[in-house]
């Protein structure tokens, strides 16, 4: 492990921000010079890096967005030469054109230190044995957390994604400490080792690292209490580096600390882009401090959340877990909802599993919305023959506790499509009515 790569991390507050402003002075000064884009966005807004000269100042930078990305494919926002560039990820680009994002040696040291971190800070220590089961490739979720383990002087088995069985065999066989993987893809991974009819607390976990997707404390209870061990939220996106732009502490736990001696985050009004105050829900955004082959100024991530004073041993700002990202918003009928708040509702009735699907249709002009859920397999016949009754009781939970009225079905266990990664909640079939 890279002791003195940490040094900031437990830094007095008055050092944390000197060392902040310096790298963010520099960082936006290296955009500026080495990427076309930055500079014309600058200098159409009439700014010069040393306009910059408090926190303050970097509000009237402009924003960089997904499209910008987009707008540069493939590799237009890399800062260095090709022939610097030692790793490519991407983004999936079911939404429209990819993204790319790039990294040097030096990059790549710094993430794979920062995810060591964020093991070592959920409770990891050198000698654990991490089961990596977020997906391997263009995904930075295997790749970033291998690396880290790595770093960290750990064991790392790249289990990747899938083959769910097999995945219960590795870990109850090599007896891993941690596993780092999304926690729709764990719960999945706790029923094979039901349906194996292996004991999941016994296995010997400690440690789930779980991100890359929204989830609740229900979803969080439900996975400690099934499987044993304490699970800790990670989150990070490509486009800043990947897992590690935040981590809930071991010893601050309910919310993650950012890592802010890398990036820079403020929280911002998603409709008019004005700065919000501390404590204020908005929209996150980040500027990279020490990022070599992608320099990235204020990007809009579109994820929701607040900004929280520092706790714990660390001088870092936290963030409330994230609510949902902006896209996934819902707009039933004029009330605002994400997954996320059903996922909350949801976990209020025993009888039923946290497998659900969202479904939104808009058969005239308004939208409605649909909620597949799941009996737990332990419940019988009886159950099913109360599916009316119980269809009734959740809508009117979800009513009462978000105001949408929703149609309700309570389906059979196992019939929901399980994920393998990044579980999707929402089936949109507007436009398609
Ligand atoms: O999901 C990186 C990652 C891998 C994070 C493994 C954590 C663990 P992207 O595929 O670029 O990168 O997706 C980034 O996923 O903007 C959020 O909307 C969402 N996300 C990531 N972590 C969390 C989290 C990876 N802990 C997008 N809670 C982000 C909620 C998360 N949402």
């Amino acid at each position: 492990m890279d002791r003195k790569f940490d040094l900031l991390e437990h830094a007095s507050n008055a050092d944390l921000r000197a060392h902040q402003l310096d790298r963010l002075k520099s960082s936006v000064a290296y955009a500026y010079e080495k990427v076309a884009h930055y500079r014309r966005a600058f200098d159409e807004a009439g700014l010069k890096p040393s306009d910059l000269v408090s926190f303050d100042d970097l509000a009237r930078f402009p924003f960089t967005t997904k499209d910008h990305l987009r707008a540069n494919y493939p590799f237009g926002m890399f800062a260095v030469p090709e022939s610097d560039i030692v790793r490519l990820h991407a983004s999936s680009g079911t939404t429209g054109q990819a993204t790319v994002v790039g990294y040097t040696k030096a990059d790549i040291k710094i993430w794979s230190n920062l995810v060591a971190r964020s093991i070592r800070a959920a409770g990891g220590v050198p000698g654990d044995k991490v089961h990596v089961a977020y997906g391997y490739g263009l995904f930075t979720g295997g790749l970033g957390l291998h690396y880290g383990v790595e770093a960290m002087g750990c064991t790392v088995i790249p289990a990747s994604g899938g083959f769910t069985e097999r995945q219960v065999k590795l870990i109850a066989d090599f007896g891993s400490n941690i596993i780092a993987v999304t926690p729709s893809y764990l719960l999945a991974i706790a029923d094979e080792f039901d349906r194996q009819g292996i004991s999941a607390r016994e296995a010997g976990l400690r440690i789930a690292i779980c991100g890359a997707e929204p989830w609740t404390d229900a979803m969080r209870e439900e996975i400690e209490t099934r499987m044993g061990l304490q699970a800790f939220d990670i989150y990070g996106l490509s486009e800043v580096i990947g897992p590690g732009v935040g981590q809930e502490c071991a010893d601050s736990r309910g919310a993650l600390t950012l890592w802010e001696d890398h990036f820079y985050p403020e929280i911002i009004d998603p409709e008019t882009g004005q700065v919000l105050p501390e404590g204020e829900e908005g929209e996150l955004v980040f500027t990279s401090l020490t990022k070599e082959a992608m320099p990235i100024v204020r990007y809009r991530t579109r994820d929701l959340t607040r900004l929280l004073p520092p706790a714990g041993s660390r001088p870092m700002r936290r963030m409330d877990r994230i609510k949902g990202r902006s896209d996934d918003m819902l707009i039933i009928r004029g009330v605002n909802i994400f997954p996320t708040q059903i996922e909350a509702v949801l976990a209020q009735e025993p009888r039923l599993a946290p497998h659900y699907v969202l479904e939104v249709t808009r058969p005239g002009n308004l939208d409605e919305l649909a909620v597949y859920v799941e009996w737990r397999p332990e419940a019988g016949a009886s159950d099913a023959a109360d599916n009316a009754p119980m269809a009734r009781r959740v809508q009117g939970l979800i009513k009462g506790n978000t105001g949408v009225s929703a149609m309700v079905k309570i389906v059979d266990p196992g019939t929901l499509e399980r994920s393998q990664g990044k579980a999707v909640r929402v089936i949109d079939k507007r436009g398609k009515a």
